[in-house]
């Protein structure tokens, strides 16, 4: 049996994320994890807040908040919210945890025991006013080239140009406003990636089963010849550096977030006496599968960054097996944004409707070959079409068939004919494309071979119609009215890792209430799980329709804010 190691990126600390956000890591982290532990493989699925940096320290001055109360704050708003999306991890921690100030540490004194940390001298603004160096996102000024009064050293966020703090014209402190600033010499300390350039291209030719958009991205670092990178900044809020000379700085929050996967496995382990073993999984570990789900912008510090620490440490460290890298989500033709509040945020959501609507909508359209845009009427017809009318409608017409024809017990009777010979033909078909599908971690592919197995449901219903042949046949009904009920079993059991609440309401129904719910290997064993005799319950509603003046109230509502009027952080 395989171990399955997944993370998902960790979401950054500063305010809540939106649908672009947990369709691009998260979401597809967890329907593999779930797929994962429905075929019985043990299963570790870990992620954490993201909480070092700038805009940690920014956001928190912004809230008037020490920035360890903020992250606090923000890092259980975060965990709530991921906890009502059905999220099932292991771990979510925190990157700003003493296991990773530690684990962090390590990495660095193994790197410069090997020769390949390097110290450096850089050129920096520093703010007399402030007693500090500033981050170039701490700068602001007048953009250049549109006018901006308000552009940030790093970027423009109204043309969205990049910039250098030099750029700027009538630069300031964004702390303290003082436009006295200074370039003063900072001494850093760079990971000497250039070194390693040989065992990373060693260890780049021998992953396999990348998409194309994660190998692509990563050759294209090692083939454009790796920079040293400097790994210090000159902040307060960080894991401190280790070293005689630096004791006023931090590492790099791109240095410390990755290793946070590893610190998060054990601070897991050390919540329960039983899993002790984290090494199992990171060190000299054998039989470890490992997945990383992220968005196409965090391959180079996945695929580059992150093993360049690992390997250079010298240590056994798991390396990651598979990056699975998805595209951007749109969101009406454009971009979301946080700072203008554009797009819908995953707490205004989860107010709209229950957390499968998006989770479907977002696995069913994920943006894996290419950028995918969100709009309400598309997520309208979607969720009308396969959530209401396609299984939806499935569950509750046979349950009720059920309640209403044969007293709420499953009717026994009747035997399988050609009709249900090609039906198992068929299911059989589709259970094992599901099943490569969720192995090549293809959501979009998932999706559809569940959508297929609801049609064909649907499908043997109608034809079989046990409504009609009640009248005559009291056995040919009871054959499909049986079949039916065990279609609608099948269907909620695969679609589990994608809609894990509503297909638990649908499998409780039938007292099949055992989470995960296994994943049927074959039609013959689909068609066999609910035997004549079992009492079954009418579930709810399972999803109402969308109409087109619900999709024009929602647009009205998201389409965003004046810059500067936005949410917090
Ligand atoms: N926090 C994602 C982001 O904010 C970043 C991922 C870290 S994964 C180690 O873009
Ligand atoms: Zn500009």
């Amino acid at each position: 049996m395989a171990k399955a190691l997944i993370t998902s990126a960790l979401p950054y600390i500063n305010g809540t994320k939106h649908l672009g956000n947990f369709a691009g890591s998260l979401l597809p982290a967890d329907i593999h994890a779930r797929y994962r532990r429905q075929i019985g493989d043990e299963t570790l699925f870990i992620c954490a807040t993201d909480e070092h940096g700038t805009p940690a320290e920014l956001a928190a001055a912004a809230a008037g908040q020490p920035v360890a109360d903020y992250c606090r704050e923000q890092h259980d708003r975060q965990a709530e919210i991921y906890r009502r999306f059905g999220l099932s991890f292991d771990h979510f921690g925190r990157t700003s945890s003493a296991r990773n100030h530690a684990r962090t540490q390590h990495f660095f004194h193994a790197l410069d025991a090997r020769g390949f940390i390097a110290e450096r001298v850089l050129d920096q603004v520093y703010s007399p006013a402030d007693g500090r160096f500033l981050p170039d996102r701490y700068i602001i000024g007048t953009c250049p080239h549109c006018g901006f009064a308000e552009a940030r050293g790093d970027q423009c966020e109204s043309c969205t140009r990049p910039l250098d703090p030099t750029d700027l014209r009538a630069p300031r402190s964004a702390l303290s406003g003082s436009t006295v600033l200074e370039v003063r010499p900072s001494r850093h300390l760079f990971l000497r990636q250039s070194a390693l350039a040989d065992a990373l291209e060693g260890w780049l030719g021998t992953r396999r089963g990348w998409p194309p958009l994660a190998s692509s991205i990563a050759r294209k670092w090692l083939d454009e010849g790796l920079q040293d990178r400097c790994i210090t900044r000159d902040l307060a809020w960080g894991v401190p550096v280790p070293k005689p000379g630096f004791e006023d700085k931090v590492f790099y929050v791109w240095f410390d977030a990755p290793i946070g996967y590893i610190a998060a496995t054990e601070d897991w382990a050390a919540e329960a006496p039983d899993r002790r073993d984290w090494r199992g999984w990171w060190y000299a570990a054998g039989n470890v599968d490992y997945v990383q789900f992220l968005g196409k912008d965090n391959v180079p510090f996945h695929a580059v960054s992150f093993p360049a620490t690992e390997l250079g440490s010298g240590e056994p460290w798991k390396t990651v097996d598979v990056i699975k890298a998805v595209n951007w989500l749109t969101y009406e033709g454009g971009k979301f944004s946080t700072s203008r509040g554009r797009g819908v945020f995953l707490d205004e959501a989860l107010d709209l409707l229950q957390p499968d609507y998006w989770r479907w909508w977002l696995a069913a359209n994920a943006p894996e070959n290419h950028d995918t845009d969100f709009s309400f009427a598309r997520f309208a017809t979607d969720v009308n079409n396969d959530l209401a009318d396609t299984f939806g409608n499935l569950v509750h017409r046979v349950l009720s068939f059920v309640a209403g024809r044969f007293g709420g017990i499953v009717p026994a009777g009747g035997a399988p004919g050609d009709r249900e010979v090609r039906l198992a033909r068929q299911l059989d078909g589709h259970l094992s494309a599901l099943r490569s599908a969720q192995e090549a971690r293809a959501l979009r592919k998932s999706a559809n071979e569940i959508r297929a197995i609801w049609r064909l449901a649907n499908g043997y219903l109608a034809e079989a119609a046990p409504w009609t042949a009640i009248r005559t046949e009291l056995d040919a009904s009871a054959l499909a009215t049986r079949v039916a009920v065990n279609l609608v079993a099948c269907a909620a059991a695969v679609a589990w890792p994608v809609i894990p609440g509503t297909a638990e309401t649908v499998l409780a129904a039938f007292g099949l209430a055992t989470a995960p719910p296994p994943l049927p290997g074959t039609a013959g064993e689909a068609l066999d799980r609910v035997p004549g005799g079992t009492q079954v319950k009418i579930p709810p509603v399972l999803f109402a329709r969308l109409d087109g003046e619900w999709v024009a109230a929602s647009r009205a509502r998201f389409s965003g804010r004046a810059p500067g009027a936005g949410r917090e952080a």
